[in-house]
C-alpha cells in the first residue's frame, strides 16, 4: 500500500481494526496483571523476544493474546510491512519534504545497494566513513596538529537539536570506550553561558571545533561557531589557524566555505538523513574521535543488526513493532499521555533526552499524510532519568499517582564498572520496581503487616502499571547501536499506524523563523516595531529597559 492509498482510505478511527480494539479495550481495561499472570504461568517467558543482542520482556503489559492479535491486525491494515519496505527501498516517504528516509543506509555494509534518484548511496556513505576514520586516526595519533604545532587534546562539538543530542548521548553512553587523555565537550545553547563555561579551561592551541549543522544556517550553531572562531583567533592571532582548529559536518558545502572552513575539512551527509536520525552519519564525528573508528563501526553494525531484524522478522516477533504497537495501545486506548524511559545505567543518563527529540519531533503531529486533522492522540510525551536516582523522586507518582505511565526499564547484566556488590543491588532495583508496579500491594497485604487502619489506604499500591524491560549483556558500542535503532523503528511503526509524516519538523522551522525576526528588532536602535501582541511588546520593552540599565 502506498502512502497516498493509506491517506485516502477511511480514517483510522473508522476502520474495523481500530473499532475492534476499542471494543476489546472496554472488555479488558480493568483486567489486572495479577489475574493475567495467574492465568498463564508461562507468560513471563512467553511474552519475550530477542534480537540484535537485546532481550525484550513485554509480559508486564495490560494485554492479552487477543489484544496482541488485534494490534497486529491493525498493523496489517495500515500496511506496516509495505511501509517498512518503502523506507528501506528509498521511496520518498517524507512526503511533505519529498525526501527519502534512509538513515538505514548509514549503517548498510559495503556491497549492499540502496538507490535514491537512480544512484546507489552506499559507496558514498563508506567513502565518508573512511575519510572520518583517516581524520580521526590523525587527530588521536597526534599527527593532526594545531596552528602552533601542538597536538589536539580537546574536541568541542558545536551543534543543536539533531546535531547535538545524538553526539552528546553517544559520547556519554560510550565514555567507557573513550580516550581518557582527551576532553570532549558540547556547545548547543545560544545562551553565552554555554560557550563560556564549556571553553573556560581549554587551551585554544589544543582545541578542535567540530561544527555540526545539516543546513549550516541554524542561528544557535552559527552564532556559537563565530564566537568560537573569535575565541580561537584572539589567542592564535592568525586567520590561517581556522584551517587547523575547525572542521564542519554539513550538507551545505557553500555555507561551510562562506564561514571560512576549508571544504577539504568538511564531512558530508545527505538530505535523506533527518537531523534526529543522524548520530551515525558524519554528525557522529565527535563520537568517532572519542571512541575510535573501530568502536564506531561496531556501533554501526549494531544499528544494522536491528535494521535487518526490523525488515525481515514477522511482525509478531519484531521488537520495534511490538514496542510501537504497545505505545499506540496505551496512547490511544488507555489515554496515557506520557512514557517514562528509565535506564538503569549511569552511562545512559542522556538517553531519555535523546529519545525525547527522536519520539516527539517525529510523531508530535496533528495532521495525517494527506493533511487531515487527526481525531486521535499522536506521540506520547517522553521523559525519564536514570535509575535508581528517579526512585527517590518521581517514582512516587508512577506507583501511587492518578496518571497511567507506561515505563521502559533498560538494564545490563554485566557492569562496566563492577564495584563490590553495586551491580546486584542496581539490578535488584530493576526487578523490584517492575514487580511492584505490576502487582502492587493489596489492602489485605498491607493490613497483614500490622499497619494501623488509618494508614492502610496510604500504603496500598494498586499495581497494574505496565512496564517494558529491555536487557542486554553489556553496554557495548554494538548494543548502543541496536538500542537506538530499536527506538527509531518503534517510532516509525507508531507513525505508520497514525498515518503521519514522522520525518518532517515544521514546528522546529517556525521557531527558527520567529527568533530571527524578534532578534532583529532587539538588536536595532529604536523601540520594538509594532505588530506584536500587548504581552510580547511589554516583555520586549521591559527587557530593553533592563538592558540599558534603566530598569528599577
Ligand atoms: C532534527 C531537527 C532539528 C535540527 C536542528 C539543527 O531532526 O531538524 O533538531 O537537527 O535544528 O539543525 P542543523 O543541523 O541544520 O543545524
Amino acid at each position: 500500500m502506498t502512502a497516498m492509498e493509506v491517506g485516502s482510505a477511511p480514517p483510522l478511527t473508522e476502520r474495523p481494526t481500530w473499532k475492534a480494539l476499542e471494543e476489546h479495550y472496554h472488555k479488558i481495561r480493568h483486567l489486572h496483571l495479577r489475574q493475567i499472570f495467574a492465568d498463564d504461568p508461562q507468560r513471563g517467558t512467553r511474552l519475550t523476544a530477542e534480537a540484535a543482542g537485546l532481550h525484550l520482556d513485554y509480559s508486564k503489559h495490560r494485554v492479552t493474546d487477543e489484544t496482541l492479535e488485534l494490534l497486529l491486525r491493525l498493523a496489517d491494515d495500515r500496511g506496516l510491512a509495505e511501509r517498512i519496505d518503502a523506507m528501506f527501498s528509498g521511496q520518498k516517504i517524507n512526503v511533505t519534504e519529498q525526501r527519502a528516509v534512509l538513515h538505514i543506509a548509514l549503517r548498510a555494509p559495503v556491497g549492499e545497494r540502496i538507490v535514491v534518484d537512480g544512484a546507489d548511496v552506499v559507496p558514498a556513505v563508506h567513502a565518508v566513513l573512511d575519510r572520518m576514520a583517516t581524520f580521526t586516526d590523525a587527530v588521536r595519533g597526534g599527527r593532526w596538529k594545531g596552528h602552533t604545532g601542538r597536538p589536539i587534546r580537546n574536541i568541542v562539538n558545536i551543534g543543536i537539536g539533531g546535531s547535538d543530542l545524538g553526539p552528546v548521548m553517544a559520547y556519554e553512553a560510550l565514555r567507557h570506550y573513550s580516550r581518557r587523555d582527551m576532553t570532549f565537550r558540547f556547545i548547543s545553547n545560544i545562551d553565552g553561558t554555554d560557550f563560556v563555561e564549556t571553553t573556560r579551561d581549554l587551551d585554544p592551541q589544543e582545541t578542535l571545533f567540530v561544527v555540526c549543522s545539516k543546513t549550516f544556517t541554524t542561528l544557535e550553531t552559527l552564532t556559537n561557531a563565530h564566537t568560537a572562531r573569535a575565541w580561537c583567533l584572539r589567542a592564535l592571532g592568525d586567520e590561517e589557524a581556522v584551517r587547523r582548529h575547525f572542521v564542519a559536518v554539513s550538507t551545505n558545502a557553500e555555507g561551510v566555505a562562506k564561514f571560512g572552513i576549508d571544504p577539504a575539512n568538511m564531512f558530508e551527509f545527505w538530505d535523506w538523513v533527518g537531523g534526529r536520525y543522524s548520530m551515525d552519519s558524519a554528525i557522529g564525528l565527535s563520537t568517532m574521535l572519542a571512541v575510535g573508528p573501530e568502536h564506531f563501526r561496531a556501533m554501526l553494525a549494531g544499528f544494522h543488526a536491528m535494521d535487518r531484524h526490523f525488515r525481515t522478522t514477522p511482525l509478531d516477533r519484531n521488537l520495534p513493532v511490538i514496542m510501537g504497537l504497545l505505545a499506540v495501545w496505551y496512547t490511544d486506548f488507555f489515554g496515557a499521555e506520557t512514557v517514562a524511559v528509565l535506564p538503569y545505567d549511569q552511562y545512559l543518563k542522556r538517553f531519555p533526552a535523546y529519545l525525547q527529540q527522536l519520539t516527539m519531533e517525529s510523531n508530535g503531529k496533528h495532521v495525517t499524510l494527506d493533511g487531515a486533522r487527526v481525531d486521535y492522540q499522536t506521540s506520547p510525551i517522553v521523559w525519564g532519568e536514570p535509575g535508581t536516582n528517579g526512585q527517590h523522586s518521581f517514582y512516587q507518582l508512577i506507583h501511587q499517582g492518578t496518571e497511567l505511565i507506561p515505563c521502559h526499564f533498560i538494564a545490563f547484566c554485566q557492569s562496566l564498572n563492577p564495584l563490590d556488590g553495586h551491580h546486584d543491588l542496581l539490578m535488584a532495583n530493576v526487578f523490584a520496581q517492575t514487580e511492584a508496579l505490576a502487582f502492587g500491594k493489596t489492602a489485605g497485604e498491607v493490613e497483614s503487616e500490622g499497619t494501623p487502619a488509618r494508614l492502610v489506604p496510604h500504603r496500598v499500591f494498586e499495581g497494574n502499571r505496565p512496564t517494558t524491560t529491555i536487557l542486554a549483556d553489556r553496554l557495548t558500542p554494538e548494543i548502543l547501536g541496536s538500542l537506538v535503532a530499536l527506538y527509531e523503528h518503534s517510532v516509525f511503526t507508531q507513525g505508520v499506524i497514525w498515518d503521519i509524516d514522522s520525518f518532517d519538523q515544521w514546528g522546529v522551522e517556525l521557531g527558527k523563523a520567529l527568533a530571527q525576526r524578534i532578534g532583529g528588532e532587539l538588536q536595532g536602535d529604536g523601540p520594538p516595531a509594532g505588530g506584536h501582541d500587548s504581552s510580547t511588546t511589554a516583555l520586549m520593552r521591559r527587557y530593553l529597559q533592563s538592558r540599558s540599565g534603566s530598569a528599577r
